[in-house]
């Protein structure tokens, strides 16, 4: 039913087309040089399985002018960068389904937050595969909802629509097979078994789908009433991975921007009032500890979006943030 506990798939994803600020792509480099690795296989002791290339655009270039910005009917603004997202996306789920499918815990280094329409899918497809057609929970951590479809999304940017893209509530154009016709229903993820945690800059469309659709969300409000325990447990009941529950494999989709940009300044679109790195931090110890782990995303570091450049305490402090969730989720413990 789980991964082998000792072996980690990592996929690195240096891509920003999913939203218009560049900086985000160098983040997977970032994070391994600051030794995260080294800490995943001798602190953590996994058996690491990478390939050593960060993935991004390279493979995926569209002809020069044949990207354009797509305009669906009644839509507010333009897609922005449909073929490259859509054919980066369809690339990573089949590494990330590789992984999945052969047991191990897959890990995804983002790159910005289109990338999750990957990462979810091919891990959604590989545990539906492995146990007979079952479905998977997906916790999504993020200031944001994500949940805009081409229609609903003010920005164009794809980075705000993966969950309806993921979920079906937004369906790839028909007429343009290019952009996302890949999606099928075995990667996607049913609404009824996603929780966010951390909300707290929701658009207004977004709040309508969530509610239409009954999504179970968590914002910071909820936080600061409940505390970070309890809606932890609430969050797992769920998902029916609770204690005495009979539980389902986990993917968490981590977007750096949840915590408060006191932690994390380096990420495109900062939101103040968010997660302190404990609370953060607690989120992914919690997960791990369900066991039912079996995919997580880091997505939306910038390390170029600091005060003072590239080697700026700003961006040092969110790599640094960025590394511990990971570690958390990995099973990093504070005593013992
Ligand atoms: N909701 C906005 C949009 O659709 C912002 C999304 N930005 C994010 N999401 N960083 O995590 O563009
Ligand atoms: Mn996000
Ligand atoms: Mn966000
Ligand atoms: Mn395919």
């Amino acid at each position: 039913f789980l991964p082998a506990k000792d072996q980690l798939g990592l996929v690195a994803v240096g891509f920003s087309g999913g939203q218009c600020k560049s900086g985000v792509d160098a983040a997977p480099s970032a994070l391994i040089e600051s030794g995260l690795l080294a800490d995943i296989q001798e602190t953590l002791e996994y058996t690491l399985y990478h390939d050593g290339v960060v993935h991004g655009y390279a493979k995926h270039l569209p002809v020069p002018g044949t990207d354009l910005p797509l305009r669906t009917a009644g839509a507010k603004a333009p897609m922005i960068n449909p073929i490259a997202v859509s054919s980066v996306t369809h690339a990573l789920c089949d590494q990330v389904y590789e992984h999945a499918s052969k047991g191990r815990l897959v890990l995804t280094l983002g790159g910005d937050h289109s990338i999750a329409i990957g990462s979810v899918a091919g891990t959604a497809k590989a545990i539906r595969e492995r146990h007979n057609g079952s479905e998977m929970a997906l916790v999504w951590v993020d200031a944001h909802a994500d949940i805009n479809t081409p229609e609903s999304s003010g920005s164009g940017n794809i980075h705000g629509m993966p969950v309806s893209f993921l979920t079906g509530i937004a369906r790839p154009p028909k007429e343009n097979p290019d952009v996302f016709g890949w999606i099928k229903d075995e990667h996607r993820v049913n609404p009824s078994k996603i929780v966010y945690i951390g909300l707290r800059d929701v658009d207004i469309p977004e709040k309508k789908i969530l509610k239409d659709h009954g999504i179970r969300a968590f914002s910071m409000h909820d936080i600061d009433k409940h505390g970070i325990g309890k809606v932890m447990d609430m969050a797992l009941d769920h998902i029916n991975c609770g204690p005495g529950q009979e539980g389902m494999p986990i993917h968490l989709s981590f977007d750096v921007d949840a915590l408060d940009p006191y932690v994390a300044p380096s990420t495109g679109t900062p939101v103040r009032g968010g997660l302190t790195l404990r609370e953060g931090d607690f989120i992914c110890e919690v997960i791990h500890e369900t066991g039912y782990l079996v995919a997580m995303d880091l997505v939306e570091v910038n390390p170029a979006l600091s005060g003072d450049g590239p080697e700026s305490i700003s961006a040092r402090e969110t790599i640094r943030a960025g590394c511990s969730l990971v570690r958390c989720a990995l099973g990093e413990c504070l005593l013992g």
